[in-house]
């Protein structure tokens, strides 16, 4: 694990440090007054951004393949134990999660599976802490956590019938019926979910992994299949040397490619090559027989070799706890942990830097706007004072009167800005309505009805595509009313341009089609899901009241996360031109004041001059020292070397408290590590 955990702190690292440069930055700005509360507003959300952002994996596969063991063998080993539980047969019962909330102190919160009864997807039961059973860890006791961490595999027996409430058990399936007990019942799991709060040096970096029970769980708990599986950073999808592929190895790995669309994020794993191990064998012939069985395994998932890692988790295990560094390289575990960190660090660094820099590049030009109208501004009162030099009442009072036409037709064009906020308000409020509570409801209250009208499952496919269609349509309406605002900024834009020969950063662009590609791919996996219900029986139709449920619920999401992003766009529209013109506007009043002074004899002209020319020096500080915030923004954002960024951050005097997204109360976030 030490290239896996080095090269997570070095990106965890790298992230902090940016964040640390970042807040900088900030601080830098509010000292010198420069942010206004749209801008301050867009600094906390990319360092929120920074302080949330997680590395998701996610391990797949048929129950007893290893994805457990895995788990213990490549992340915690260092725990000097096994602790998350392995077993022959099946082991893990529910979805769990495994990450680290500094909130909150070290426990598991599981939800029950009584509540896949009810209405509500995971991820909306997420959202409160009511229905969640909270259980406390003592991490300093290894045999209290390994206890602790079993509550994932509890089952309990209860009546055929309810289990089929819970869609968990359907009558005309042979295997359900065979599982039932001589009383009528049968063994599900005890919980529906868990979540794992380890305070672990990985999962403090923000590594999340997501341990997946085998069985089917894929399509019983549409939550897993619509959301967490397919917005993984990296998915592991594990095979057993010892079973080869099966059938149902590959039905799940069809549902797992189909469900994330492509699969750049897939990794396969060939488990349990110890049992290949023969002693009989040459070295050179056991190496032969797991690429044999490495390459059939490409085969059956029409995937290339290089992606497939055939390693033995439990015998990694084992040498990671005795430090045997023979048996590690002969599980190959390090090839598999190697190709992870290509897989997931590189990647979601890009993307990170990506998003931080794109927010910080923008604001600094905007600033660096701002302080070139207030230069400009200097320069003239300047120029016009040093002008007043020996000249009589006459001629100053000439001065003062154009400063004052000129101030009146800036007014003129400043007062476009304000009609301009008045129509921009209406627009956004019509790109907004189609993507509102009320008209998702509608839409999912027309389907439901629909669905139970025509009663009839070969029906369902077509009925749902009706309502991604409502769907994108919305979407639609939003993006041409995105087209219109854009295109009245860029005019506003263009007529400061000419009239005042500003030049203004075109605004940022917005696009829905981000949006609408994710309907596409969860309308393609509602598709296949929805075509699966040949036959319609009572049973049945729970599991579909649950799976549209799950539909409406993701793309309320959606529509949600749309909504924000509208309207955190529409607000970052008007702010850097008003800033401009409440600059410029204060610009003009100094001068005329300036003027005023001097023909009253109020102050003396070489004063005056020298008052001027010191807030002109200031300034062209103030511009310096932009150039120079941004540029270690830049240089630690871009540092390929990060032991660099680290140094130089560590230059960086702590900035004050609060360090991180002070705007934006509530959200869960970890503190910047020094
Ligand atoms: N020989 C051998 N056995 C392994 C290896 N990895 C896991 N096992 C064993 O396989 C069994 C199943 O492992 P788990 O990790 O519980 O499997 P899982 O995929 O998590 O299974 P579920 O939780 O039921 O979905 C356990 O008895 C493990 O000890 C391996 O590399 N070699
Ligand atoms: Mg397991």
């Amino acid at each position: 694990m030490a290239e896996l955990a080095g090269s997570f702190e070095q990106y965890g690292a790298w992230r902090d440090a940016l964040a640390r440069a970042v807040e900088q930055f900030r601080h830098w700005g509010h000292e010198n007054k420069l942010l206004d509360a749209e801008a301050a507003r867009r600094v906390g959300l990319a360092l929120d951004r920074l302080a949330e952002d997680k590395l998701v994996v996610a391990v797949v596969a048929e129950f007893s393949r290893g994805k457990s063991e895995l788990i213990n063998a490549i992340f915690f080993a260092d725990c000097g134990r096994r602790i998350l539980p392995t077993s022959a047969g099946r082991t893990t019962m529910c979805p769990t999660e495994l990450m680290y909330d500094e909130s909150m102190p070290p426990c598991i919160r599981a939800l029950p599976i009584e509540t896949r009864a009810r209405a509500g997807s995971t991820s909306e039961f997420r959202k409160t802490n009511d229905e969640w059973r909270i259980f406390p860890v003592d991490t300093a006791s290894a045999d209290g956590m390994l206890d602790a961490f079993k509550l994932v595999s509890e089952t309990i027996r209860v009546p055929a019938e309810e289990a089929k409430i819970y869609g968990l058990f359907d009558p005309d399936d042979p295997d359900h019926r065979a599982g039932v007990g001589a009383d009528g019942t049968v063994e599900i799991s005890r919980w529906r979910h868990a979540v794992i709060n380890f305070p672990h040096p990985l999962l403090k970096q923000g590594l999340v992994i997501l341990d997946t029970p085998g069985l089917n769980a894929l399509g019983a708990e549409p939550e897993l299949t619509l959301s967490l599986v397919p917005s993984a950073h990296a998915v592991l999808f594990v095979l057993a040397a010892d079973t080869g592929v099966t059938k149902s190895d590959l039905d799940m790995w069809r549902h797992v490619v189909r469900d994330s669309g492509a699969n750049e994020h897939h990794i396969a794993v060939l488990n349990k090559i110890d049992g290949l191990w023969d002693g009989l064998k040459s070295a050179a012939e056991i190496d032969a027989e797991v690429q044999r069985q490495i390459d059939l395994v490409g085969q059956r998932l029409e995937m290339a070799s290089e992606r497939i890692f055939a390693v033995s988790a439990q015998k990694g295990l084992v040498a990671k706890l005795t430090g045997d560094a023979r048996l590690l390289t002969a599980s190959r575990l390090p090839v598999l942990e190697g190709a992870l960190v290509e897989l997931l660090v590189p990647a979601r660094q890009e993307i990170v830097r990506a998003q931080t820099l794109s927010v910080i590049e923008r604001l600094g030009e905007e600033l660096r706007q701002t302080l070139a109208v207030r230069e400009r501004g200097l320069v003239e009162q300047l120029y016009e004072m040093r002008a007043l030099r020996g000249k009589n009442q006459g001629s100053i009072e000439r001065i003062l009167l154009r400063v004052q036409t000129e101030s009146g037709e800036f007014e003129k064009i400043a007062r476009k800005v304000v009609a301009t906020r008045f129509v921009l308000n209406k627009i956004a409020a019509q790109a907004l309505a189609p993507l509102g509570r009320d008209a998702l409801r509608q839409l999912a209250t027309d389907t439901r009805e629909r669905m139970h009208k025509v009663w009839l499952p070969t029906a369902f496919p077509a009925i749902i595509g009706e309502y991604f269609d409502g769907l994108r349509d919305g979407l639609r309406q939003t993006g041409a009313r995105i087209t219109e605002m854009e295109k009245m900024i860029l005019g506003v834009q263009n007529n400061f341009a000419q009239e005042l020969g500003w030049t203004l950063a075109a605004p940022m662009t917005f696009s829905v089609d981000s949006y609408r590609e994710q309907l596409d791919r969860m309308q393609e996996i509602a598709k296949v899901q929805f075509g699966t219900f040949v036959v319609l029986t009572r049973g049945k139709w729970g599991l579909i009241e649950r799976f549209l449920e799950t539909v409406v619920a993701r793309s309320r999401d959606l529509y949600v996360a749309a909504e924000r992003d509208v309207e955190a766009w529409v607000g970052s529209l008007l702010p850097p031109v008003e800033a401009q013109v409440r600059e410029q506007r204060a610009q003009l009043i100094r001068r005329a004041e300036s003027v005023q002074k001097i023909r009253d004899a109020q102050e003396s002209l070489d004063g005056r001059i020298a008052e001027l020319e010191q807030a002109l020096a200031t300034v062209q500080e103030k511009i310096e020292a932009l150039k120079l915030q941004l540029g270690r923004v830049r240089a630690l954002a871009r540092g390929a070397e990060l032991q660099l960024a680290v140094a130089m951050a560590a230059e960086v005097p702590a900035a004050k408290q609060p360090m991180l997204g002070a705007e934006e109360p509530g959200t869960a976030r970890r503190r910047v590590s020094a």
